[in-house]
């Protein structure tokens, strides 16, 4: 901790909330401005999720390169062993950011935001913190990331559980021990497809509860050779260079034909190259419709099953990994990256229980106990996601003008204007928020292009003297109409997933996320920026 309590009510320029890659981008960047910054974070450590998420297999979905900051200074020193790291080696790197940035020195940890009210009188944000601590800033800046807030469903019976029970989002920091127990396994998100490779290997007994299959491709990994990272580095720059060109702010994008154009010969060539190198680019490098038509969007699924099928022993257990009928289009949930995950389903100690045909009727003291009988466990994992998006938002009690807090605006559906701010909380400009691209877009991408917008502008209002910002209704409101707009030519609607919010009961149905890609928010943003921010109250 930096801080001292009696270090409390103090007064700054900026508020950041969250120690992540958008919390540090937003505390370097405004602190080397002159802007006096200070970071509170609810977890001990530098990282944001990547304080949470510590559970066996949790490890990056994009390519290494990808997932750090941009900066020359910083990637020059800087290499992952692996393509696609680990959580501790994502730690390291925050651990080397810290130590080039000098970050931890603003940054006030174990410091869980739980009420922000805005002083009109004094245009002040008021935050309060867990910890007892009160802070007063002209900016508050949540960059509380889009997976937050674990979500644990209402399972009757899972507080009666004797054995070991944690969300992979809450994962206890000394570990846990899978060795030789019995494990089950709720959910097969990105977190579930992860764990369940490490429990394989290690659990005595691994049951999996499958209520959707994970369309989850190949994701290549490769411990780097020093060639490698020769090569890699030689790349760098110019795959910075060309994110922001990019849908998903990766250095790669959609190929910019259609898969019903080309021969069925050069199509399965094409998804096969793709496959073969691994990483989303079977999903974001694909051919340009397969997210928005039905019939390309097919030929991708039919490749994908194929190759899964190859490597599943018990056709019936294919079956229920990948159906022959799509549940949903494949790439309109969050695909997973996997190494072994289907062949874990060939092993003796890993049984598949699929909740479509046996649902789980209750947690008890020794098991879960589903439509087809109870089993028996040491170590529950609930691998169920969370209140995306939102939810890290709407956990803190935070109170516009009119007194009405975030939940209560948004009880029937977001707005948010550029998914960065919202009418009734001037002052208040969000990273990482609903219906920005973040779902879509490479993490660190988004936390540096994004982010810089939302420096730049703080920076444009401070130095013009001017210290209040506020999103109009109108602009809001045409920014989700925008926003749903563009989900209709998708194949987006046709999933239950969390950019839909709906993975969680009783959430409205909307598209979370920007849609549209990088370069298209970019332009949005920049036709406001250049009209001295339209869309926004600025006094
Ligand atoms: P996800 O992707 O939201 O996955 C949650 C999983 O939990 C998913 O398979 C759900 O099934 C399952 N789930 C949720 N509630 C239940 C109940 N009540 N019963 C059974 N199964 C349930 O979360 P992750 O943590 O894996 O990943 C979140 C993001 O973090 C990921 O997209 C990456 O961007 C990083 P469902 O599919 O809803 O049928």
């Amino acid at each position: 901790m930096s801080q001292t309590q009696s270090d409390t009510d103090e007064e700054l320029d900026v508020l950041v909330i969250g120690a992540g890659f958008a919390g540090i981008y937003q505390l370097d960047r405004l602190r080397s401005l002159g802007y006096s910054v200070k970071v509170y974070e609810a977890g001990s450590r530098i990282g944001g999720i990547w304080y949470w998420n510590c559970y066996p297999g949790a490890r990056v979905d994009s390519d290494g390169p990808m997932y750090q900051f941009s900066r020359e200074d910083l990637w020059k020193d800087w290499e992952y062993s692996e393509r696609f790291p680990d959580w501790r080696e994502v730690r390291r790197y925050f651990d080397y950011l810290d130590e080039k940035l000098d970050l931890s020195k603003d940054i006030r940890f174990d410091a869980r935001v739980t009420s922000a009210e805005f002083d009109e009188a004094r245009r002040q944000w008021v935050v309060r913190a867990g910890d007892g601590s009160t802070v007063r800033a002209t900016f508050l800046v949540p960059c509380t990331g889009f997976g937050s807030k674990p979500y644990v469903p209402p399972i009757p019976g899972l507080d009666a559980f004797r054995g070991e029970c944690h969300h992979t989002g809450l994962w206890p920091q000394s570990g846990v021990d899978l060795t030789g127990k019995r494990v089950g396994v709720i959910g097969t998100g990105a977190s579930g497809v992860q764990v369940v490779q490490e429990a394989a290997r290690d659990a005595a007994e691994l049951t999996v509860f499958q209520r959707t299959p994970n369309l989850a491709f190949r994701m290549g990994q490769q411990t780097l050779t020093p060639e490698q990272q020769k090569e890699i580095k030689e790349g760098q720059a110019a795959g910075y260079a060309i994110r922001t060109t990019t849908f998903g702010g990766f250095d790669y994008d959609f190929l910019p034909v259609s898969a019903l154009d080309v021969t069925p010969e050069e199509r399965e060539s094409t998804y096969e190259r793709l496959w073969g190198m691994g990483g989303f680019t079977f999903w974001l490098g694909t051919f340009q419709d397969v997210l928005f038509d039905t019939s390309a969007n097919d030929t991708a699924y039919e490749f994908w099953r194929k190759k899964v099928w190859e490597r599943i022993d018990d056709p019936a257990v294919a079956e229920q990994l990948a159906p022959v009928v799509p549940i949903h289009p494949l790439g309109v949930k969050r695909p997973s990256l996997e190494q072994n995950y289907y062949e874990a389903y060939n092993q003796d100690n890993v049984t598949l229980v699929d909740l479509r045909e046996s649902p789980i009727e209750e947690v008890t003291a020794t098991g879960v106990r589903t439509a087809a009988g109870e089993v028996e466990l040491d170590v529950l994992v609930l691998a169920t996601g969370f209140d995306s998006v939102t939810g890290g938002l709407t956990a803190m009690d935070i109170r516009g003008t009119g007194g009405i807090t975030m939940r209560e605006k948004w009880a029937d559906g977001v707005s948010a204007y550029l998914g960065v701010a919202t009418a009734g909380f001037p002052n208040l400009l969000f990273l990482y928020g609903p219906q920005s691209p973040s779902g879509f877009c490479n993490g660190p991408t988004c936390a540096e292009i994004q982010g810089e917008l939302v420096v730049r502008m703080i920076d444009d209002l401070l130095r013009s003297g001017r210290t209040r910002v506020e999103a109009e209704v109108d602009a809001e409101n045409a920014w989700r109409e925008h926003v749903a707009e563009l989900v209709v030519p998708s194949l987006f609607d046709r999933a239950d997933s969390w950019y839909m919010g709906a993975n969680i009961p009783g959430k409205v149905r909307q598209m979370l996320n920007y849609p549209g890609g990088l370069p298209t928010y970019l332009t949005k943003w920049e036709e406001s920026a250049a009209k001295d921010y339209a869309g926004f109250t600025i006094t």
